[in-house]
């Protein structure tokens, strides 16, 4: 049963402490984008049997570098989720023609004169009416197989849009995600409901995500592309995922990705 953290929007602690507070903050946030400022393009992978190695240990995936992958619904704004993330406009191509990512696409992270550090992942979205039968296959075989079976992964970001919720095929997808893989999901969009909606829906789907997630841990972010919400507190929790293994009980976030006490605005 997964227990579900939600982070604050603002990032920001009691007013007491305020200047201190967003001088670490700040610092924190730079120290956090850099890896992820790093990431440039490096495979498209449309056949399982070409996904990039190594891979470290073939079963734990110790020694290998280190994978976060963003899923969601064709249009729940993955790669623009990627590109913010990264401070960049177009390293992953969002469209308004759903559907337009079909095949995994690896981005490299970590200095570019030196092995790649770690990567993301972004994925094909599912759910998109037209789809034939054949792509939703394909979607299995490509995407579902990567998710069950990566041994590098390290953390999933689940992109929902905040006025959709959690729907049954994302409820799906979770069943794709192996046991032990933390989930971060993005309520995203968030730009798109008045502050009190949001604040509502983020509770509603606390609550459903303290049932569907597994073991492994939740966190739940409210989140806008556009608006740039949300953005350091996700950076926080992928950025641990990717570093956990070179920094063990380091600087990554001790709770990121596993804990509890759903907080109210
Ligand atoms: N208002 C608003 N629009 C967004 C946000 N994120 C993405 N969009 C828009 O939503 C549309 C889809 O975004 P994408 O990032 O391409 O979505 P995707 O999940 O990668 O889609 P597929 O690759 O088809 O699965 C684009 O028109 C984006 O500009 C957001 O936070 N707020
Ligand atoms: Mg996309």
């Amino acid at each position: 049963m997964g227990r579900t953290r939600r982070i604050d929007e603002s990032g920001h602690g009691p007013d007491k402490a305020r200047n201190c507070t967003i001088a670490a903050a700040f610092v924190e946030a730079v120290h956090l984008s850099i890896l992820l400022s790093s990431a440039r393009f490096e495979t498209t992978v449309t056949d399982p049997a070409h996904l990039p190695g190594p891979d470290g240990d073939a079963r734990t995936g110790a020694g290998g570098i280190s994978e976060a992958a963003f899923v969601g619904r064709s249009n729940a704004g993955k790669s623009s989720a990627i590109n913010v993330l990264c401070n960049r406009k177009r390293l992953a191509f969002s469209s308004r023609t759903p559907g337009r990512t079909q095949a995994l696409n690896f981005f490299a992270l970590g200095p570019a004169d030196a092995p790649v550090a770690a990567r993301l992942v972004d994925t094909p979205g599912y759910g998109f009416a037209s789809a034939p039968l054949a792509v939703k296959r394909g979607w299995d075989r490509l995407a579902g197989q990567y998710l069950a079976q990566r041994p590098a992964l390290r953390g999933v970001v689940l992109v929902l849009d905040i006025r959709r919720g959690l729907t049954a095929l994302d409820r799906e997808l979770l069943q794709w995600i192996a046991a032990d893989v933390p989930l971060l999901v993005l309520a995203s969009k968030a730009d798109k409901l008045a502050h009190g909606q949001r604040i509502t829906a983020l509770r509603e789907l606390g609550t459903v995500l303290q049932d569907a997630a597994g073991p492994a841990g939740c966190s739940l972010l409210g989140f806008s592309a556009t608006r740039r919400l949300g953005v350091d507190e996700a950076r926080a929790v992928i950025t641990g995922w990717l570093t956990e293994d070179q920094n063990p009980g380091g600087d990554a976030p001790a709770d990121a990705g596993k804990e509890t006490e759903p907080e109210d605005a």
